[in-house]
């Protein structure tokens, strides 16, 4: 341990300072021995001021201290938590990353908590810097690999891998180029591929902006290692701020950008255009006749687009958006006022609303059907700044649409083809071979009504807020106008589009009997996955069978109990009332379920107020007492208090985890939470699940490595980008739909891992599962998935159609060569809550032991 009189190793200057300063010294000693035993008291917020004096006035002392530095810093953030003083946390984070800018460890904490607190884009900076700072720093990179996918966005991979949509691009800007756009923006850049295009192709100047900070420095990362840093300027800026000549000198005569999302407008392109076209290109060419010289007029890559929709039923859809059973888990749902997803475009703008949600339809679980043919929902010309600017103020138009087909209307879906010349475009289409998703936009209320071949379909196709919005108005069916999704439309708050005639109105006014819609403008939201959990009838069902026979199993045993001898005064009282705790995420019907068997007082996590309301309706409707149910956050302010009981209560005799996220990973902390429910329960009570197994299988699949890696040793489009953006890969993959991937089985299902709720000792950190290839083919990917044991019979599994989890997948470093009856080792791991794999071809023929 330093003192004060240990000779620092410093620079002639500051040796010299120090010896003309015994006070500072003095000072820096006193602070360090008070820094010291702050820290063995337990006062960490003043060790931490302490040791901030010191290393700011001796930084010399900064190797020394950085350990007790760092653990004083956690203990002390860490209270700061607890009291929600989340400022003052991050200021002390500030204060130690400036006296320690490079220490991986205080930037991945800083990062773990900007992620609870929801900066996910900031946290996930940090990881990536940590891991920079030390790449074999597990608890970074397990970080890092959580968020990678808000840092750089899957589709980045699908594009660059996307060849047909490299050349067509890269064609495009090289006929503009050489036909005289000399000068050159690209907008959006991402890895900066459509602006080196411009520069191979000749521009004379080329510039690039890039809103996104890790998009930026990638561009630039992947621009100078291309040998183009000298000739292409990448601002780090939104183009809408852009200006001339602050940002670029002049005006530009070409404009290429692939800001679009699956809906077209969603990235912002027809703002950017607008702004575009007044502040940073060229004026466009006039007449069709009149010759202008290219450099001295401005266009657009792409010059257009066509915008198609079609009616579908899809019954995957529809279990994410509405819904669909009147029971959940014997519980009767009528009370529950109506439940709606977020996904609305009838709905007034609102920010907790999407107008649509993105999907491969080719891809979807249970496949669907078109309703009616596809239809041209809108042509748009991205050279015509007139018509760009009079999007948004254009009247809806209708579309009469013929139906083709008879089937429950669940959605519209959406796709367009990109003109990116006269001659060339791309398409999304759900029919074409290319990564592209397409937008659903989800009808909300026609429940059981069915669309027949006569009837005609009217769409409302706007443009609000820069938003492409379809809606599905009305039916027309024997002269009647039906109305569809009526409550909602902001155009005819509560009153439906009128009619010609009386009998016609009747008529509509019946239909809306008969497609149950209400009337009431109050609603409670509900994410897809929580409505499609809500329409998982087999998950409530067994839940409420394992809830039950636990519940019994108690009360049976109080019962012997109370006859038994030697009985305690209090135990009579405890036979009285079980105690549920429902710690699952979001909403969840859990504690009801428990709550109506009986005799038991049940605690939710439902946090949002309006959720809460539905709960309680429920209640009521149940016949539950109202006092059976309690809002568990209501009773405890920080999430650290979430599984420690009220003290005046008895302990728990079920605890509810949520153990698996949508995503098909298993959540964050879950054995540590399971360890704490364990010390709460009561003799004889259980954790719910008990026991989770996961189950996987090898599988030769293309479209993951697509989706996960630049792939191949060719350059993309001769530049030099995989290396760069292949740095943000991650070995698992979220949200896949197992039923539907394309891929080659290589064996059977198998038990790779098994987590023991209930049995700490039970559990391990690594297990080798040994395989057995049924197929030849190049193992490239282990799609996992669990089976979630609520007791040694009941289990549901997160595979099942009904599901409304996803299921993930391991893609492996490299892929496998295997043959029909090669054994495979694999490697599972489970390290916090992330599952790691690696597969080994075992030499030896023959099976092995397991
Ligand atoms: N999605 C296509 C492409 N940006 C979305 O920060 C892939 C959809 C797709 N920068 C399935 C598959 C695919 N000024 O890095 C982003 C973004 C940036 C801007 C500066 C602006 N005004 C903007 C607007 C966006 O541009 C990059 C690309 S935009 C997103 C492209 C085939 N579904």
């Amino acid at each position: 341990m330093p003192n004060a009189s240990a000779r620092p190793k410093h620079g002639r200057r500051a040796r010299r300072r120090r010896r003309e300063d015994p006070a500072r010294n003095e000072l820096v000693s006193s602070s360090l021995e008070s820094a010291q035993q702050c820290l063995f008291s337990q006062d960490y917020g003043t060790a931490f001021v302490h040791y901030l004096l010191v290393l700011n006035l001796a930084p010399v002392f900064k190797d020394f201290a950085r350990e007790s530095f760092r653990f004083t810093l956690f203990k002390w953030t860490e209270e700061l938590d607890s009291v929600g003083r989340i400022q003052d946390l991050f200021d002390c984070y500030e204060q130690a990353l400036e006296l320690f800018p490079a220490d991986e460890v205080i930037l991945n904490s800083m990062g773990e908590h900007l992620f609870r607190m929801g900066f996910r884009d900031e946290a996930a900076g940090h990881f990536h810097k940590a891991l920079k700072l030390r790449p074999d720093y597990p608890e970074a990179r397990e970080n890092f690999y959580r968020v990678a996918n808000w840092l750089v966005e899957r589709w980045h991979f699908l594009m660059l891998n996307d060849h047909g949509r490299n050349r067509k691009y890269q064609q495009a800007i090289q006929k503009a180029v050489q036909s005289g756009c000399s000068t050159v923006l690209d907008i959006g850049t991402g890895t900066g591929i459509l602006g080196m295009c411009a520069k191979k192709a000749g521009a004379a100047e080329v510039y690039a902006c890039e809103l996104s900070k890790t998009m930026y420095e990638l561009a630039c990362e992947v621009v100078t290692a291309n040998g183009m840093d000298g000739s292409i300027r990448i601002l780090h800026m939104k183009s809408l701020e852009m200006e001339v000549p602050k940002d670029i000198p002049r005006r530009v005569s070409l404009v290429v950008t692939e800001t679009v999302d699956a809906g077209l407008f969603g990235e912002g392109i027809i703002e950017s255009l607008i702004h575009a076209w007044n502040h940073l290109l060229l004026p466009p060419q006039r007449g069709e006749n009149e010759f202008q010289e290219q450099s001295a007029t401005g266009r657009v890559i792409p010059a257009g687009a066509t915008v198609f929709g079609m009616a579908v039923e899809c019954l995957e859809i529809r279990r994410h958006h509405r819904l669909c059973v009147s029971e959940v888990g014997g519980l009767s749902m009528a009370a529950a006022g109506e439940l709606r997803s977020p996904v609305s475009c009838s709905s007034e703008p609102d920010e907790s609303m999407e107008p649509y949600t993105t999907e491969r339809l080719s891809r979807l679980p249970g496949g669907y059907k078109p309703l009616t043919e596809p239809f041209t929902a809108l042509n748009i010309d991205f050279n015509n700044v007139q018509e760009l600017e009079g999007l948004s103020s254009r009247a809806p138009q209708r579309i009469r649409l013929p139906v083709t087909e008879e089937g429950e209307l669940d959605a519209l879906a959406v796709w367009f083809q990109l003109h990116l010349d006269e001659e060339s475009s791309l398409s999304t289409g759900p029919q074409e071979d290319t990564c592209w998703e397409q937008a659903i936009y989800p009808v909300h209320s026609t429940k059981g009504f069915l669309l027949k071949p006569q009837d005609e379909l009217i769409v409302e196709v706007s443009c609000r807020d820069a938003y492409l919005r379809l809606c599905s108005v009305a039916v027309l069916r024997g002269g009647c106008e039906i109305h569809l999704d009526k409550r909602l439309d902001p155009q005819h708050p509560g009153n439906p589009v009128s009619n010609q005639n009386p009998e016609a109105e009747l008529c509509s006014a019946l239909a809306c009997l008969q497609t149950g819609q209400h009337q009431t403008k109050d609603f409670s939201m509900l994410e897809c996955s929580e409505m499609a959990l809500l329409n998982n009838h087999h998950y409530h069902q067994s839940f409420c069978s394992a809830l039950a026979k636990l519940i019994s199993q108690l009360k049976l045993k109080w019962q012997n109990q109370e006859r038994g001898p030697g009985v305690e005064p209090d135990s009579a009282d405890r036979g009285n009332l079980l105690y549920v705790l429902d710690v699952s995420e979001g909403f969840s019907l859990l504690s009801l379920i428990a709550a109506s068997q009986g005799r038991v007082k049940a605690y939710s996590s439902v946090e949002k107020s309006k959720q809460q309301e539905v709960l309680k309706r429920l209640v009521h409707s149940s016949n539950i007492p109202e006092e059976h149910l309690e809002f568990w956050l209501n009773h405890v302010e920080d999430e650290q208090g979430m599984l420690q009981r009220p003290s005046r209560e008895k302990l728990w005799s079920a605890i509810i985890l949520d153990c698996v996220e949508t995503c098909g990973l298993i959540r964050q902390k879950l054995m540590e939470k399971a360890s704490l429910a364990r010390c709460l329960l009561e003799d004889g009570g259980r954790i719910f699940p008990q026991r989770i197994v996961v189950h996987g299988m090898l599988v030769e699949s293309d479209t993951l490595l697509l989706e996960s890696a630049v792939q191949g040793q060719e350059p993309t489009l001769g530049f030099n980008i995989a290396p760069f953006i292949n740095q943000f890969t991650v070995p698992v993959h979220v949200f896949l739909d197992f039923s539907t991937l394309e891929c080659k089985h290589l064996s059977e299902f198998v038990e790779l891992f098994v987590l023991d709720l209930m049995n700490a000792n039970a559990n391990y950190t690594d297990r080798e599962v040994k395989v057995q290839v049924t197929s030849a083919g190049r193992i490239t990917a282990v799609p996992f998935w669990y089976h979630i044991y609520l007791d040694e019979d009941i289990s549901v599994s997160t595979l099942s159609p009904s599901s409304h989890w996803k299921q993930a997948a391991v893609v492996l470093q490299q892929p496998l060569e295997v043959r029909a009856g090669d054994w495979v080792r694999l490697t599972v791991r489970l390290h916090r809550s992330t599952i790691s794999m690696s597969a080994l071809l075992e030499n030896a023929a023959g099976p092995m032991e397991q």
